[in-house]
Formats: C-alpha cells, structure tokens, sequence
C-alpha cells in the first residue's frame, strides 16, 4: 500500500495549499505501507544515481520503487519535472524548485488485516487505514471526510462515472469539510485564459492553481445533488464567501449549461442575480455561447459562465489588487467592484447527503 502524506499539516487558510497531501493510489492490497513524507523546498545532496526528465511525481516515486536497492529517496523539480533518484538521505540542502520524498516503511499490516475478503485497505493519511468493498472507491472528497473527519486537506483519488479515476483536492476544514474544490487562484501562476478544449479537459497544478475541467465537473455533480461554495480574499487578508444550496452542470452537448440556485453567505450575491451565471452556458475564447453580441470571455480575458457579461470574473487576469483596469481581474464586484483583483478564489462543491 502507498500513502502520501505531509506531516506539517497543521497550517491554516489558505498556507495549507503549499503543504498538499497525496495519496497516490489510494486502493492497495493491505501489504504493510510505504508512506511519502514530502519536503518542500529541499533536495537530497545524493548521490544521485539517475535522472529522469518530465515525469510526475508518482512516476518519480515508481522509478524508485523499481530500484529498491539504490534508491533511498527521490528529489523532484517542479520546474522541469525533474525526478532525482539518490541513495544517501542523509543531507540534505535547501532547493526553492525542489521538493523531496522520505520514503518510509510504517505499519505492521495489523491495521489492515481487520480488512474482510473482497475488501481493500486503503490508508487515506498517515495514521488511518480503511477497509473498503471492491467497487466502492469514493466519489467525491464528501465520501472520503465520510470515511473520517478527521482526514486532512489535500489531494485525494476519487472514481467519477465515464472518467474512471480522478485526482482532485479536497477540502476537509472549512464549513465542515468534505468539499471537492474544482478551481483555486492564490498566485497569479497560471493562465487562465484558455480555451474550450482547455478548459473541457482541465489545467493547470492541483497544488497550485487549477481548473479541473468542465468534464470532470459534470460527471461529478451528476452523481448526486451538490451545493456551491467559494471562498476569496484580498491582500489585506479580509475574507468573504458566498454559497449556493444547488449547482449542477451540464455535459459538453449542452455547452456545460450550470443551474444554480440557493444564495447565502457574507457577500452579495453574485451568481443569480446581477449578470447571473445560471442558466448560462460556457464561454471561452474560442468558443462564443454568452448572451452579448460579442464574446464577453474575449473582452474579459476568461472563460467562465458568461451573460452580457459578468458580475463575478473568477478566471479573469490576476492583477494583484487595485487596478485600472476595468473587470478582467479576478473579481467580485458587489465586494471590490470591478477595478481589485482578489488574491486568491477558491470554488468547490460538497454533495448533499
Ligand atoms: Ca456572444
């Protein structure tokens, strides 16, 4: 069994995003457990006895799990997804690109052999092992929180219809937890103005910045009913949320139409009245489907859900605060107006049980 983990996972708002759990192949046959302590912003000195170019971390790791005789641990770049695999662990140096992975051999299997036949042991953090019946691997991060309340923010594996297997973050502290966030803002790292095809299929870095994808959040939200949270920030670190009782999102034929309903929250709202999103159809730059004569994604740098044009601009530019610049920031103009671009945004949807 493989589990991930980061042990500095007592952070706060919205510094937990650095410190990301990942549980690589969250469903293993109860063989005792090798659990991954990351380390960011450090390499191992090595030796290094062999690199890999452009390959993600969970390949890094099976590079290492191949060569159990020499490899002691594994430095990966995130720059140039970079995987480093080095025998000596025993130095270490700081590295601002770099992350590192202590393996670790935990457990007896005493844990998992509490598993009934047709179960797998699944250990979902560091000190918590499950038993789960074959074909009832999570659908969401509400599932997983389901499992234990107290599992932590992260990344987690869920199995979604169509799409199989999904990596996604969930959020596991605020409101009580159990949201699968489907799009997060906290840098200015990635660009957000894609298009359709982009944004059909996802981007950007689920530790970082990301759209999940239209995909994934259709088949997702049509396992149950769901409601909509987001929360954002300024850079004087206020706070505001909105949420909604309801959110479903059609598939691709229906241009990813969203039903939105519900309002409550510490802000105005933004979604069903103003320049509602609901009933609105996806808009990117390619690929014109608002209510405006031009295309509102084109004139406001994003993709998003989009009448004549917006009220809210999640996807917009990140311009970093107070600006000139008239509603291609990511903005939320009952709070800000449409001249501050927020700090970070953060959406997520929990289903409803
Ligand atoms: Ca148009």
């Amino acid at each position: 069994m493989l589990g991930l983990y980061n042990a500095d996972y007592t952070k706060s708002g919205l510094e937990r995003l650095s410190g990301m759990v990942l549980l690589l192949n969250a469903a293993f046959l109860g063989e005792g457990c090798t659990v991954y302590n990351f380390i960011h912003g450090e390499r191992y000195i090595g030796p290094v006895v062999s690199m890999v170019n452009m390959v993600g971390p969970q390949q890094c790791v099976k590079e290492c799990l191949a060569r159990p005789a020499d490899c002691g641990g594994v430095n990966y770049g995130k720059t140039h997804f970079l995987c480093e695999i080095v025998t000596d662990i025993n130095e270490t140096e700081p590295a601002t690109e770099y992350f590192r992975i202590r393996l670790e051999l935990v457990g007896d299997q005493t844990e998992c052999q509490s598993c009934l036949s047709g179960e797998k042991c699944v250990r979902l953090s560091s000190n918590q092992t499950h038993c789960i019946q074959e074909g009832h691997d999570p659908i969401d991060c509400t599932a997983i929180h389901g499992f234990s309340s107290s599992l932590p923010s992260g990344l987690y594996r869920i199995k979604i219809p169509i799409l199989g297997h999904v990596t996604v973050v969930c959020e596991m502290e605020i409101d009580g937890g159990g949201w699968t966030i489907f799009q997060r803002r906290m840098d200015g790292s990635e660009d957000f103005y894609r298009t359709w095809a982009e944004y059909k299929n996802g981007f950007g870095n689920l530790t970082s910045e990301f759209w999940l994808g239209n995909d994934k959040l259709h088949y997702l939200l049509s396992q149950g009913s769901y409601e909509f949270r987001m929360d954002m920030s300024d850079f004087n670190n206020q706070t505001r949320y909105v949420k909604y009782s309801s959110i479903s999102v059609g598939n691709e034929a229906s241009k990813y139409v969203i039903s939105i309903s519900g309002y409550s929250g510490n802000v105005g709202d933004c979604f069903t009245s103003g320049h509602p999103i609901n009933n609105m159809k996806f808009t990117t730059k390619d690929q014109d489907n608002d209510l405006n004569s031009g295309n509102c994604a084109v004139q406001y740098q994003t993709g998003w859900w989009l009448k004549s044009c917006h009220c809210s601009n999640p996807n917009g530019l990140y311009l970093a605060g107070e600006t000139s610049i008239y509603a291609k920031g990511i903005t939320y103009s009952p709070w800000l107006t449409h001249y501050y671009s927020l700090k970070t945004i953060q959406l997520m949807v929990r289903r409803v049980v």
